[in-house]
């Protein structure tokens, strides 16, 4: 079906999660809906808040700019403004904004009778910007544990708390995440080289079918994934990067304190070396 008949079946109105018909409709090539409506109004402030905050702030250097959480002092009361408050409204504008956008994702899917792969995607991806500065302050009881908002700020912050855990790269579940993190640009690499090998032949060539994309696989390495479980593999991978990078850093602070280096002594504690020399 050529994509302008296409529309004309497929948008049309009804099928909305919240709301009915009353943001049912579109403007120019946008859905907008509900969640569009929440979407824009909690990114729109977000933004005004940033500027806001960086007004204040000694430089409006797009590099330099710097929104601090409040001091881990402060606990998990509201601070002030100028004390880290803007950096509470900023983030519950975005925690408000991502929702709002996996909710648009989700309608946008049962509208057009899909399933749920792309919303459920993009939560993984939000879901590790709360556990950093939602899930973990919270549990470490201090908003201070947030990361602050600014280009270099933010660097300075990863740099800082990899320190505290001494050597973050010790971190097994930090490993796990960089395993699957690298997997995932492995996949991408072969399915895009495969992809674009078959299809992009120049010109005079003749565009080769699935069935040769198998075929090399089976000639290299004795087996395929298949044009469909590529794409499983992809996800499964990605998603189980961010996941693991999320659980990594939740549990540096909370249920690991101390050092990564020095929690792997448990390994020289276990009762197979502990026997006597012979
Ligand atoms: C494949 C296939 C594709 C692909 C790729 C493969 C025809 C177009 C890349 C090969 C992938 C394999 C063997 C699995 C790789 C697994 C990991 C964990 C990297 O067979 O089907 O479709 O793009």
């Amino acid at each position: 079906m050529a994509l302008l008949s296409f529309e004309r079946k497929y948008r049309t109105r009804g099928g909305t999660l919240i709301g009915g018909d009353l943001f049912d409709f579109w403007v120019g090539p946008f859905y907008v809906g509900f969640f569009g409506v929440t979407t824009a109004i909690s990114a729109l402030l977000g933004t005004m808040l940033i500027f806001a905050a960086a007004a204040e702030g000694p430089t409006l250097n797009p590099w330099l700019i710097d929104i601090q959480p409040p001091s881990i002092e402060a606990g998990l009361s509201f601070a002030p403004l100028s004390e880290g408050g803007y950096w509470q409204v900023i983030t519950i504008c975005a925690v408000v904004a991502f929702s709002s956008w996996v909710m648009r994702q989700a309608e946008i899917s049962k509208k057009l009778g899909m399933n749920y792969h792309v919303p459920i995607a993009f939560a993984v991806a939000v879901f590790a910007y709360v556990t950093l500065n939602v899930i973990r302050p919270v549990w470490m009881g201090a908003w201070g544990h947030g990361f602050p908002y600014g280009i270099w700020s933010h660097l300075d912050w990863v740099s800082y708390t990899g320190y505290n855990y001494v050597n973050f790269h010790y971190n097994p579940v930090h490993m796990i995440a960089i395993t699957f993190f690298f997997t995932n640009c492995l996949a991408l690499a072969l399915h895009g080289g495969l992809v674009l090998s078959a299809v992009n032949v120049g010109k005079g060539n003749e565009v080769r079918s699935p069935e040769y994309e198998d075929t090399y696989f089976r000639d290299f390495i004795g087996y395929s994934v298949g044009t469909l479980g590529i794409h499983r593999v992809g996800l499964f991978l990605a998603l189980n990067a961010g996941f693991w990078s999320a659980i990594c850093i939740v549990i540096s602070g909370t249920l690991m304190t101390g050092s990564w280096v020095e929690w792997w002594d448990w390994w020289r504690a276990v009762p197979m070396w502990q026997g006597e020399p012979i």
